[in-house]
């Protein structure tokens, strides 16, 4: 039986680790959250956020206002254990992107002296298939009083339940998404799903562990390859002249039709990332899936190339970047097509870049920022990579005269 109160420890206060740890402490529980950055420790216990997602100021504010969460940089006994830490990928044995589960070891081996019978871990970063069985398997090395033995199942309860949130909409999709929960075994998934019910208002749904991991994996694999069948007609349509975003409305009025959108490239930690631990387990069945990843980490490439060939009519072109967000309406710069293509066309030295991110202040210093209104007078070729709602207003007259490259569908 779960107790309704817990002490728990969450590993990692990212971007998920933070909000579930937040959102778990207003419920009520005992957090402890646990981060190598110190920094970011002493912010949180200071009541303040390291990272920038609405409404989660408030959350964390309120989590330590309460006394039920501090953030420390290191570990203590408890109920129960969220692991939420980074899951990149590395070049390994001659593949590039290799999935790196190194943070996700390191953790379990750092709370392993502080575990005890009876206690849950759970793995909530999106992990290669087969990690959930690997942290299992290091408790049991590591910690052989809680290996389970041919006569008695584990002490210690291990379970996936993957993250799912939207970055942007993080607090809200924490409440109200389903989630999955694979367990190493049916008693863990259980236990687990007792403490994500209370939080939780979606549906929870049990399976094993490896179910779970491929689950996540498979989400973000289906939007990537979706995005690539857009970003691939996208050039398609360039070649052929037509009007790719009058065509994806058009089909998209059939029932059984939802062309998602093109865009300069796939940005984000998820969606370019995760598809390829998929093909690193499996890599000669995985094609459509690889050649989906390929398809969109070359569309900045052709975006580039397209300035290029614009660019040649003028003697010094102004080109005016609009926007460097992965996404519309975030100021997160990482792993951004738009960063990509505009670092690329300041080395290329086409002509003077004029950025504009209206969601970034005075704290960015790699090349200057300039207010839209300046980059809309001195422009000559204005080119679309983010789709903000600041671009989306901008007044038609303004556009007169400018060569246009909008790969966000701003202006269609
Ligand atoms: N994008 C397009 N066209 C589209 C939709 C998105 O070009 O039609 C681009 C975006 O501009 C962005 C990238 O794709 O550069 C990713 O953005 P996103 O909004 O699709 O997804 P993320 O990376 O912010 O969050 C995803 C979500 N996964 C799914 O929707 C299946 C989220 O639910 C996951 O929790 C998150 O990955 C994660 O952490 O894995």
């Amino acid at each position: 039986m779960l107790k309704t109160k817990q002490k728990i420890v969450v590993m990692g206060l990212g971007y998920i680790g933070l909000p579930t740890a937040s959102m778990l402490a207003t419920k009520g529980h005992t957090v402890v959250g646990v981060d190598i950055n110190e920094t970011a420790v002493n912010t949180i216990n200071s009541g303040k956020i390291h990272i920038i997602e609405p409404d989660l100021d408030i959350l964390v504010r309120s989590a330590v206002n309460s006394g039920n969460l501090k953030a420390s940089l290191i570990p203590e006994e408890a109920d129960t254990f969220i692991l939420a830490v980074p899951t990149p990928f590395k070049a390994l044995d001659g593949n590039p992107k290799s999935p790196d589960i190194s943070y996700v070891e390191a953790a379990t081996r750092t709370i392993a002296p502080f575990l005890n019978p009876g206690n849950l871990i759970i793995l909530e970063s999106t992990s290669p298939v087969g990690t959930t069985e690997r942290i299992r398997d290091i408790i049991s090395e590591l910690r052989p009083d809680l290996s389970p033995s041919a006569h008695s199942p584990s002490p210690v309860f291990v379970a996936h339940c993957p993250e799912r949130v939207l970055p942007g909409h993080i607090i809200r999709e924490l409440v109200d998404n389903d989630r999955i929960i694979g367990g190493v075994d049916k008693a863990s998934a259980e236990k687990a799903r007792d403490l994500y019910k209370t939080f939780c208002n979606g549906g929870v749904y049990l399976t094993d562990s490896k179910t779970a991991e491929m689950a996540k994996l498979v989400e973000n694999s289906f939007r990537d390859v979706n995005i690539a069948f857009a970003n691939e007609l996208s050039m398609i349509c360039y070649k052929l002249g037509i009007n790719v975003w009058e065509l994806i409305g058009l089909a998209n009025k059939h029932p059984r039709v939802n062309i998602l959108q093109p865009g300069p490239g796939v940005g984000g930690h998820c969606i370019a990332v995760d598809p390829w631990f998929i093909v690193a387990s499996a890599p000669e069945e995985a094609r459509l899936i690889r050649t989906a990843r390929e398809v969109n980490d070359a569309k900045p490439h052709w975006v580039l190339d397209k300035v290029k060939a614009k660019s040649e009519r003028f003697k010094n072109p102004v080109i005016g970047c609009l926007g460097l967000a992965f996404k519309a309406n975030i100021d997160d710069l990482r792993e951004s097509p738009a960063m990509e293509i505009t670092r690329d066309l300041i080395k290329a030295g086409v002509g003077r870049v004029m950025a504009c991110e209206p969601n970034v202040n005075g704290s960015f210093e790699e090349f200057p920022l300039y207010d839209l209104g300046d980059v809309l007078k001195e422009s000559d070729i204005l080119l679309v990579l983010v789709d903000h709602d600041e671009f989306k207003e901008i007044d038609r007259e303004l556009l007169k005269e400018k060569v246009l490259i909008d790969t966000r569908g701003v202006w269609r």
